[in-house]
């Protein structure tokens, strides 16, 4: 497993300086965008919230080392890789807000966040298989929980890949938990990573909580997969916080007793000692950066809020191009219930 928190010098773990603070911006801009989004759900401001304390570095190393046009494939957790791809936050707050589209006009090949466990899987594997047809070199980075791994769409998807060589990298974040089912309860395989023999391709451990570790990890699967080896990535990392917004922990056990301070220290904290023992970062540098983070937060939050609620009548979109009987009856149901009620403004 890479672990490189304790090795010093930047030139030894073929970073620079200025990648290095760029790293520390992005797990700085996650955290506070996390905090806040848990804020505003409580207050009623918006939908369910699944936060991701505790993975920012799982996500934001991965999210360094894919190329502009290589594919992202997220699931509902995966916001702080979002965030450090350039997607405005705004969009991430009007989707719990009931947006289903992007509203901003960003071009990042980004897939929308899939809620049903492992589906997007064999979604992102058609793609790589589709850029492999077309000689086109995207890799298509595909993220899932150690939960998915139980799925059969995870199963299907890694065996699809390993046959035709699609240009996939499988990120399982293995975070410990699938909401109250502990990770060592998910499977009888030593690590998740071991799976990828069994397809026939390359699988890798790594340290989660290090986004060095886990942006060279990625770097190096997408030489392989653009050379037609899909990796299957174990980022052992960490939830810190409950499994949504919609879940209470006190009703089960919320600690694992039998992990390593490294798998459940704090991502972003590590990460900021590392840095300033380092002498990369001091005092001033790092107040600038929450500052700018805190900004950028206030606006998308002002954007939000100004944006005009979507129409109720998208819930029946996209899906089907004739409304089966049941929906139909359902947005009719709607539509007398808004004009006897009107749109509620609040109602999470
Ligand atoms: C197909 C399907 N089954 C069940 C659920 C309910 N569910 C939501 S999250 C979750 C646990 C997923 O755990 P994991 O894959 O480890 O992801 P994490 O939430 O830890 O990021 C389950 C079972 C679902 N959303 N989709
Ligand atoms: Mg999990």
């Amino acid at each position: 497993m890479r672990q490189v928190i304790e090795t010093h010098g930047f030139d030894e773990i073929r970073t620079t300086e200025s990648e290095a603070i760029s790293l520390y911006r992005d797990l700085v801009r996650a955290r506070r965008f996390d905090e806040r989004a848990l804020a505003l759900q409580r207050q009623g401001w918006m939908s369910s919230y699944p936060q991701f304390r505790g993975q920012e570095a799982s996500q934001v190393g991965a999210a360094h080392a894919l190329r502009e046009k290589d594919w992202f494939v997220p699931t509902y957790r995966s916001n702080a890789f979002q965030i450090a791809r350039g997607v405005p936050m705004s969009d991430i707050l009007l989707f719990r807000r009931g947006h289903s589209e992007f509203q901003s006009d960003h071009d990042r090949p980004i897939f929308p966040q899939a809620v049903p466990i492992a589906t997007q899987i064999p979604h992102a594997v058609g793609l790589g298989m589709a850029a492999d047809l077309s000689d086109d070199d995207r890799v298509i980075c595909s993220y899932f929980g150690d939960g998915a791994t139980s799925e059969g769409d995870f199963h299907e998807g890694c065996n699809f890949a390993g046959v035709f060589d699609a240009p996939v990298i499988f990120f399982c974040e293995n975070n410990g938990w699938a909401i109250s089912r502990p990770a060592r309860q998910q499977t009888a395989s030593a690590t998740i990573a071991q799976k990828a023999t069994a397809y026939g391709f390359e699988g890798e451990r790594v340290d989660g909580n290090d986004p060095i570790a886990v942006k060279q990890t990625v770097e190096a699967a997408i030489e392989r997969a653009r050379e037609g080896v899909p990796t299957l990535v174990e980022s052992l990392t960490y939830r810190q916080g409950a499994h949504s917004t919609s879940d209470d922990p006190s009703r089960y056990e919320h600690t694992q007793e039998s992990l390593p301070a490294w798998r459940t220290a704090d991502p972003v904290d590590r990460f900021e000692t590392y840095l300033r023992d380092d002498g990369v970062l001091d005092d001033d540098r790092i107040e600038t950066i929450h500052e700018e983070a805190e900004e950028e937060l206030r606006r998308a939050i002002e954007r939000a809020e100004t944006t005009e609620r979507p129409d109720p009548d998208e819930l029946f979109e996209s899906v089907y191009e004739q409304l089966p009987d049941r929906l139909a009856e359902q947005r009719a149901w709607l539509h007398s219930h808004i004009e006897d009620h009107g749109t509620p403004e609040f109602d999470y």
